[in-house]
């Protein structure tokens, strides 16, 4: 009989966002009047906003005329690739360095491919489940310790160290993810900060994956909401970002990857051909509707309208870290990201969910699932209608 791939068995039961949503379900089922609210999954919520809208419904008018049609767009819709360098990235990149994707969690899984099983990794500790499950998943990380997964360098982010982990533990000719603004602790890496992990990377002849995904949360202008506005970035960063919470796109799919002309291997060979070859031969382009839609979207139109909803979900997270603090628990982000990272000292994170979800009937984050350094700790999402957060902080009352 065909033998089932080791790695999988090497990763531990459960992908955390479905776990949470099973003990939602769980619970639902032995409480059917409650009225449960989500403050745990980042989901969007609000309806995608009039222009970008527009920008979808008129990508799918036009396929379905003779001039107007598109088939196959493999690395994305030129134009498109264009606008983002533009938007983004003062068009400091060709097209060809800009890879649209069907969002930022896909790429996170693809960029592996690059580098193989060999490779050693560097997370942020907590950070986004996804960079340490793909690791797994592609056997450059080993099985679960108990504490963490074996073959991981975590670096712990605490309030020790502000939230930015020690450099030092970067290792050699590795594979380093960071993500700023911070899922899960809505931490913002500021420049100083991201110049020093640049030059740790380079150091060590490491390759940085930046996670950009909500850095259209960012309202301190004095904050990079890019790798690339790190001088050597290109010659050791790949940036993943994305529409779907800027533009309301989770359900859409649409994001993107750079990979520089400048990356390249110890070998002196380009990284940007080989994702160009992986994603030529894996992926076949995001949908074309999606793609008029974020065209739409980095118009002066809807540019406003990326403020405006992002504006919305910071009011949101405003309302949740404010009702928190009053009760005493000590938080961080809300800021410039849409996420409160809040401190319940000494306890099991899973057991202060359970607390959260059987007192005030609000779906929380157990930061346990984040990594090591998460314990102790609950992520409060911004994503949901002002009414039921405006209620969940009303019933977070009753954790006093
Ligand atoms: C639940 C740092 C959320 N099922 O939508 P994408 O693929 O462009 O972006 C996903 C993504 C990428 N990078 C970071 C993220 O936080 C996310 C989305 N994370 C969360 O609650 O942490 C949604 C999670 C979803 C998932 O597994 O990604």
């Amino acid at each position: 009989m065909i033998q089932r791939n080791p790695c999988i068995a090497n990763i531990k039961a459960g992908y955390l966002f479905p776990e949470i949503a099973k003990r939602r379900r769980e619970y639902a089922a032995a409480h059917p009047d409650a009225k449960i609210i989500s403050l745990g999954i980042g989901n969007t919520t609000e309806p995608i906003l009039p222009h970008i809208n527009t920008g979808l419904t008129e990508g799918a008018r036009r396929l379905g005329t003779v001039e107007g049609y598109s088939g196959y767009q493999d690395e994305g819709i030129l134009v498109l690739r264009e606008k983002i360098s533009t938007v983004f990235y003062k068009t400091q990149f060709a097209a060809n360095e800009i890879f649209i994707s069907d969002g930022a969690k896909c790429d996170i899984g693809r960029l592996q491919l690059l580098f193989g099983a060999g490779v050693k990794i560097a997370v942020q500790d907590p950070s986004y489940p996804v960079y340490v499950d793909g690791s797994v998943l592609t056997g450059a990380a080993g099985g679960w310790t108990g504490n963490g997964y074996a073959g991981i360098s975590y670096l712990p982010c605490t309030a020790e160290n502000n939230y930015f982990p020690n450099l030092d533990l970067i290792p050699q000719n590795g594979l380093v993810y960071f993500c700023s603004p911070n899922n899960p602790t809505g931490a913002v890496a500021n420049k100083d900060q991201l110049a020093t992990l640049v030059e740790a990377a380079r150091a060590k002849g490491s390759v940085i994956i930046f996670d950009a995904a909500y850095s259209e949360f960012i309202r301190d202008p004095a904050l990079p909401k890019s790798i690339y506005d790190i001088e050597g970035a290109k010659q050791c960063a790949i940036e993943v970002n994305s529409f779907s919470k800027p533009a309301g796109f989770t359900g859409v799919r649409l994001g993107w990857s750079v990979v520089p002309m400048e990356l390249k291997y110890e070998s002196g060979q380009s990284i940007n051909a080989d994702w160009s070859r992986i994603v030529s031969t894996i992926f076949n382009g995001a949908s074309n509707i999606a793609q008029a839609g974020g065209l739409a979207a980095l118009d002066d139109d809807g540019l406003k309208e990326i403020r405006s909803l992002t504006d919305f979900y910071l009011g949101n997270a405003k309302l949740i870290r404010s009702a928190l603090e009053k009760l005493g628990i000590s938080c961080i982000g809300g800021d410039n990201s849409p996420y409160i990272w809040a401190h319940f000292p000494g306890r099991d994170s899973w057991e202060v969910f359970s607390q959260i979800l059987e007192k005030c009937q609000v779906v929380s984050t157990p930061g346990a699932g984040f990594g090591p350094a998460g314990e102790s700790f609950i992520r409060f999402s911004a994503f949901g209608h002002r009414n039921d957060v405006e209620e969940a902080c009303v019933r977070l009352s009753r954790l006093k």
